[in-house]
């Protein structure tokens, strides 16, 4: 992000672990015009081949939509595709050597869990945002660690967006919103709806002002 961009807001849309990659472009494509403001490639089955084809596929599509695509768990892939950026948990190597790799401009998420310490911590090894989760039981990732609003609300200071996951739907997520949530990051409750634009529709519009995707911060 330079200075100029406004802060990212509204739905980090995150793929499903999908083996089919034409099925994965099928499904994620009417997600990104429908105003995803961030794309996360994931997908925990896949061999080391499937996620550089599904990464590389990707990357063409957010390309034409004009959303970055950031790559979880593997700055190395993220670099390989020229994606925008990485997303790192705590066992995918150190954010300093993924800045090093991916250049200032690329967009570096760091998962912080439920801690505070760790999210400071990212951002000064140069993390550009911060995930803090699960805010909800999730069906998705096995955790137990257990993110609250309070959190969003004492990581304000940091200055990098606040990214809140785990099991949100369209009705839970206004406590986090109101705790200062820029993004929100979602995979089953939008991949796996009946109407997955729709459910995608349903966070954006609980962003005021109304627009979500790339819209300012509120007073
Ligand atoms: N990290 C914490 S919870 C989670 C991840 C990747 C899974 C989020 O998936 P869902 O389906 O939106 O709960
Ligand atoms: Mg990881």
């Amino acid at each position: 992000m330079t200075p100029a961009s406004p802060a990212p807001r509204g739905v980090y849309l995150i793929t499903p672990d999908e083996p089919d990659t034409a099925r994965l472009l099928a499904r994620t494509a009417p997600l990104l015009a429908a105003g995803a403001t961030w794309l996360q490639y994931r997908n925990k089955q896949a061999d080391t081949a499937l996620r550089h084809a599904q990464a590389s596929a990707l990357q063409g599509l957010c390309m034409r939509y004009d959303v970055p695509l950031i790559i979880n768990d593997d700055a190395a892939l993220a670099h390989a595709i020229g994606a925008a950026g990485a997303h790192l948990g705590e066992d995918d190597g150190e954010i300093a050597a993924a800045r090093a790799l991916l250049g200032p401009d690329a967009i570096l998420g760091a998962s912080c869990y439920d801690e505070l310490a760790l999210a400071e911590r990212a951002v000064a090894a140069g993390a550009s945002y911060v995930a803090f989760g699960a805010f909800f039981p999730t069906l998705t990732k096995r955790t137990t660690r257990r993110a609250t609003p309070d959190l969003l609300r004492r990581s304000a200071a940091l200055g990098v967006p606040r990214v809140a996951i785990g099991g949100l739907t369209p009705d839970n997520v206004g406590p986090l919103i109101d705790a200062g949530a820029d993004l929100l990051a979602v995979i089953s409750s939008v991949y796996a709806a009946t109407d997955p634009v729709a459910t995608q529709r349903a966070y954006l519009a609980q962003f005021q002002p109304a627009a979500a995707g790339t819209a300012q911060e509120s007073p």
